[in-house]
Formats: C-alpha cells, structure tokens, sequence
C-alpha cells in the first residue's frame, strides 16, 4: 500500500487491547480518528451491529473510506481489521518508515515469540489476579519474570521500540495503576506482597523497561488513567481526584466481575474458572 487513508479506531477507554493500538499509531505519527465504546455501560447495540458485526469488540481499525461518526456503518471498500496484535502487524506494514517491527528476521521473531508470551502466559496470570479470581502472588510474579526473561541486557523487547512493547506495555500499566489504587476486588494484603516484589532486585530489569516505555511519548498521549482522572470533571484536588477514580475504577471492576459471574467469561476471549458459589 503505497499511500496512507484514513485511519480509524474503535476503543475503549479501560481495555488494553486498544491501547496497544493506539501506542502503535503515537510511534508511527499516523493521523488517525478514534470512536470511543463504553463496554460496561451503555454498549451501544450498532456497534455489534454494524462495525464488528457479531463479535462486538475492541479494537477494531477501519482503512480508508469516508470518515466515520458514531453509529456508522464502515463502508464495504474499507480494509476492516480485528485484534490488537494482528491490527499492530497491519500498522508496521503500511508505516513501513516507522520500522514498528525490526526489518532482520530473527529479531521479528523475537518480537512476535514476546507478544505470544504476553497473550499466553502474561494475560491470564495478570487478569486472574487483578479480578480477583485466584491467580496467586507467585504466579503472577512468575509470569513477569517469564517477561523480564525475555527483555534483552538494555532497550526494549527487541532492542529498538516494536509492536512487541506495545503488546505488553498496557497490561504492565494497568497492573501498576491497579497495585496503587488498590480497587475493592484486589486483596490488600497479596497487592502489598506485589508490590514489595516488584520494588526488589529481582524485578530491576522490567523496572527499567517500563520506565524507558513511560518515558515515550506514545505512552504519555495514550495511557487513559489521564482520561479517566479528567472524566471524572476536570479535578484539581489530588486527594479528591484519586478518591473518584478509585471509585470508578471500583465501580467498573464490580460491574465487570458480576457479568463474569454470570456469563462464566471475563470478555469473549478470556475464560476464568469462576469460583463455585455457596
Ligand atoms: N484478543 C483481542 C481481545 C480484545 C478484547 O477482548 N476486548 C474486550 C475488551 S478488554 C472487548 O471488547 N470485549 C467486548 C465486551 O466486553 O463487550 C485483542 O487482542 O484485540
């Protein structure tokens, strides 16, 4: 593809998976269009219908057509892609100059084996113990040694930035962002042993790596904690701030874990062995 079109992206504020996406558009300088979805509130039915017909989930990339609104249809000439990993693939392709994947073989597989890892082993062990659902410390520290096992001495996860920091970075954010507020569902006591881990030297080197990942600009423009702090109406007051968005955040997490109760699955992707009830 020669010639860049319009790009535009479905997300969600609190889903990673999109903001895998929108890291990998921030480090190719693309200009693009978001349409934002709220999937715990208010899901609005066209999305399913019309966008990411019978899946209904983000993210999802339109290339080329008209520019979309809310509600639209994406137009059959269109190029439509799902999935976080494949879109970002899609995204290193037609940014060629961007080199969002390294140009030598091995290192292309590395960043691919990287991303594997993080959706295989990274994601369950993260998931299980942010919803509460029994991952234990150790396993989830085990996973993010698993990572930092991965990392090269220095750099990112192939050396240079790639797609492969971007499949991995949002989880980490979210972790910490969820080790620091501490919602409702997380265990004080197995977040405070996280936490104490993490600060050790056995976890120096993914230490390093986030911060050199925070330290991008593609992370400062995407990371949503920001959006949420000024969804809740522009606040001021520290103390206040964090005290609503620890309260959103508490709010969306039980919302997400009674519709796991209920449906057995955290979103259509992910299942949970949910505790039997009493
Ligand atoms: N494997 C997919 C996962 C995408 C996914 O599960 N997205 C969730 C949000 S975290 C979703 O849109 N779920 C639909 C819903 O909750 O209604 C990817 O990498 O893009």
């Amino acid at each position: 593809m020669s010639e860049t079109k319009r790009i535009t992206l479905y997300g969600a504020i609190d889903s990673p998976f999109p903001h895998r996406v929108r890291l990998a558009l921030e480090e190719a300088g693309a200009t693009y269009d978001i349409i934002w979805i709220s999937l715990i509130y208010d899901k609005p039915e066209w999305y399913e219908q019309k966008v990411n017909v019978g899946v209904g989930k983000v993210p999802y990339l339109v290339y080329g057509g008209p520019k979309l609104n809310p509600g639209d249809a994406p137009s059959p000439e269109t190029v439509q892609v799902s999935e976080s990993l494949v879109i970002n693939e899609f995204l290193a392709d037609i940014f060629p100059d961007a080199h969002l994947l390294p140009t030598d073989p091995a290192l292309r597989a590395k960043a691919r084996l990287f991303a594997q890892y993080v959706d295989a082993k990274f994601l369950p062990a993260f998931a299980g113990f942010v919803f509460g659902l029994g991952t234990p410390v150790e396993g989830l520290l085990a996973a993010i040694e698993g990572l930092q096992r991965m990392l090269p001495a220095e750099g990112f996860a192939v050396g240079e930035w790639s797609i492969a920091d971007a499949a991995a970075m949002p989880l980490l954010m979210r972790l910490n962002q969820v080790l620091e507020l501490k919602p409702s569902m997380i265990k004080r006591d197995a977040a405070a042993q996280v936490v104490e881990a993490l600060a050790s030297p056995r976890f120096a080197r993914i230490h390093k790596y986030t911060a050199d990942n925070v330290a991008r600009p593609s992370m400062a423009k995407t990371w949503d904690r920001v959006r949420l702090v000024y969804s809740c109406g522009e606040l001021h007051d520290a103390q206040r701030r964090s005290a609503l968005v620890q309260a959103a955040i508490d709010a969306e997490t039980t919302k997400r874990i009674e519709r796991l109760m209920k449906t057995g699955k955290l979103n259509s992707d992910l299942t949970i062995p949910v505790p039997v009830q009493p």
